[in-house]
């Protein structure tokens, strides 16, 4: 039998609703940077000029937030996060990383993870630029994972040695968020 399309105990839905803390942040090309650092031999800090100049990917993929709501086949472009992280060498004792949003957000994921190819740094969604309500002008986009640790307004890569939990799982979201096995809370 195919495997379902739609996760345990989620409803789909069309188009991509907005989701976020509410902490808009001012952001635009002119002013977004993204910097790497922790444990890597190439600490970076890229413009938008340079992010732009990187080796491109489309991906469509399923997007599952733990709030119940399932939106499939979202067309998203951008750069892999593997390609960022390639730039930045990490330490051979990097395996954790903390993804910083803008707005203050935070989520955690294990290195490995983020070297997925479906794991895109986002700058396009629907044939069109992803709009700031959606993370622009970069966001995070992890198919396998629940939505929240999808972080919009990405600005930073933090790589460390130990796990890190970030802003939902310190309260109480599950560390791994694998919406195949219902990951949503820690126990
Ligand atoms: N920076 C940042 N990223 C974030 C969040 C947030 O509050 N801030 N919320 C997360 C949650 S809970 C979800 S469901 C998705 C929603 O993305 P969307 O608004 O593009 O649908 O963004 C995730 N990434
Ligand atoms: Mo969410």
């Amino acid at each position: 039998m195919d495997q379902p399309r739609i996760p345990p105990g989620q409803t789909l839905t069309t188009g991509l609703p907005v989701l976020d803390l509410g902490l808009r942040p001012d952001l635009r090309p002119e002013n977004w940077s993204l910097a790497l650092f922790g444990l890597v031999e190439q600490e970076l800090r890229l413009d938008w000029d340079h992010f732009q100049s990187l080796p491109r990917e489309a991906r469509c993929s399923d997007f599952h937030c733990v709030t119940h709501w399932s939106r499939l086949d979202a067309q998203w472009e951008g750069v892999a996060a593997k390609t960022l992280i390639a730039l930045a060498r990490p330490l051979a004792d990097a395996r954790f990383v903390t993804l910083h949003g803008a707005d203050g957000y935070t989520t955690n994921l294990p290195l490995e993870a983020l070297l997925d190819p479906d794991v895109l740094l986002a700058d396009g969604l629907d044939g069109g630029p992803l709009a700031d309500a959606h993370g622009g002008p970069v966001r995070l986009v992890v198919p396998r994972r629940y939505a929240w640790k999808s972080a919009k307004w990405l600005v930073g890569l933090e790589f460390h040695a130990e796990d890190r939990p970030g802003y939902w799982e310190v309260r109480g979201y599950h560390n791994d968020a694998d919406p195949w096995k219902e990951e949503r809370y820690a126990e």
